[in-house]
């Protein structure tokens, strides 16, 4: 299949080698490195993008935009197959689309220096930037409420009705704390309630492998656009600072390893700041602290559901992997509550 794929955007001349990327749990990912380019294939998960063609369609409402209004922006076109689509549709099998490897880039995996946060949160940003005179409602919802915190938590509530009766059973402490943080839900629903809250253009999937950095390890642009939708500022800021901030991703089972390192997180605090502060409202800006809560919480929510459910959404390598990817979570978020004061500190002074 993929043979056939790699044939019609093209690429059949020159590929060589294709290496699956094991990255992201929803989408499948290869680099095909030929004599003298290489590129990135994706194939698209549908069962949960349901509408593919909506992707390419945001992918190019925001080219065109940036092309006119930003030139220097580094944006990364997919490839067209020879008339003219940027999607490969596949009958009984998905989706694909494929992108040049930009030459001399590459992303990262983990973040390991503060200086890698700070880049990757310029890149988050400078992106919500430089689109942010684009008109939000031309750009489609590719996942329906997908950060809407007000339904993670309906969901949660009916897996407890509907779910697994034993994994109920056995992940009562879990689910007492996550009902026990149902406030960070309510203020969500006040900040849709809020005018100053805008809906802006954003990623919603901000991890460093994202990114890509130039040799001199700057950051380039922001890639895999999949999930870029109208939302609020606090869905990229939040899931920055859940995934650059700890030494340990949400796999690590020893939850001993979980911390808040001040470093990353002012990092994260201030790239992101440096490019958003010319366009964030006062309101928004008081709500930093808000983000991390927010994603880490809703992440939590997310992956407990999944378990309670059988693990329908992210699938399990092993028995009770979402359990311990939520338990990870609440893990973190009471590190986080820990330091409230701390880092409320920290973006008093970057402001
Ligand atoms: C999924 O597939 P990946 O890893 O890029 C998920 C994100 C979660 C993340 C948790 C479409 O992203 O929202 O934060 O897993 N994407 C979707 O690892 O559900
Ligand atoms: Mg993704």
């Amino acid at each position: 299949m993929l043979d056939a794929i790699i044939k019609e955007f093209g690429l059949d001349d020159e590929a060589l080698s294709i290496i699956p990327l094991t990255q992201g749990l929803i989408n499948s990912t290869w680099k095909i490195c030929g004599k003298e380019h290489a590129y990135i294939l994706q194939k698209i998960n549908h069962t949960i993008f349901k509408r593919p063609e909506d992707i390419a369609q945001n992918i190019d409402i925001i080219s065109a935009y940036l092309k006119t209004h930003h030139p220097g922006y580094l944006f990364v076109s997919p490839l067209q197959t020879a008339d003219g689509k940027s999607l490969i549709y596949k009958e009984g099998d998905g989706y694909y689309r494929a992108f040049p490897f930009v030459a001399g880039s590459h992303s990262k995996d983990v973040v390991k220096t503060p200086a890698q946060a700070f880049e990757a949160a310029k890149q988050f940003g400078r992106f919500t930037k430089l689109l942010a005179g684009l008109n939000v409602s031309s750009i489609k919802i590719t996942i329906p409420s997908f950060h809407d915190l007000g339904l993670r938590y309906s969901q949660f509530l009916t897996a407890l009705n509907n779910g697994n009766k034993e994994r109920i059973l056995q992940s009562a402490t879990l689910i007492d704390q996550l009902k026990q943080w149902s406030f960070i839900k309510d203020q969500f629903e006040e900040i849709k309630n809020n005018p100053a809250f805008k809906l802006r253009v954003t990623h919603n999937d901000t991890k460093i492998s994202n990114v890509l950095f130039d040799e001199a390890d700057k950051g380039l642009c922001v890639i895999d656009l999949d999930t870029v939708m109208p939302g609020y500022f606090i869905s990229d800021l939040g899931d920055m600072i859940r995934t650059y901030v700890c030494p340990v991703s949400e796999e690590e089972a020893d939850f001993s390893k979980i911390e808040i390192r001040d470093e990353f997180y002012k990092a994260v605090v201030l790239g992101y700041y440096e490019e958003m502060k010319a366009v964030l409202t006062e309101t928004e800006k008081d709500h930093f602290f808000y983000a991390g809560p927010f994603l880490i919480y809703m992440q939590a929510l997310r992956f407990i559901t999944d378990h309670l459910n059988n693990d329908v959404y992210y699938g399990a390598r092993y028995a009770g992997q979402n359990f311990v990817r939520a338990g990870n979570q609440v893990t973190l978020l009471q590190r986080l509550f820990e330091k409230k004061n701390i880092l409320e500190n920290i973006i008093k002074e970057e402001k």
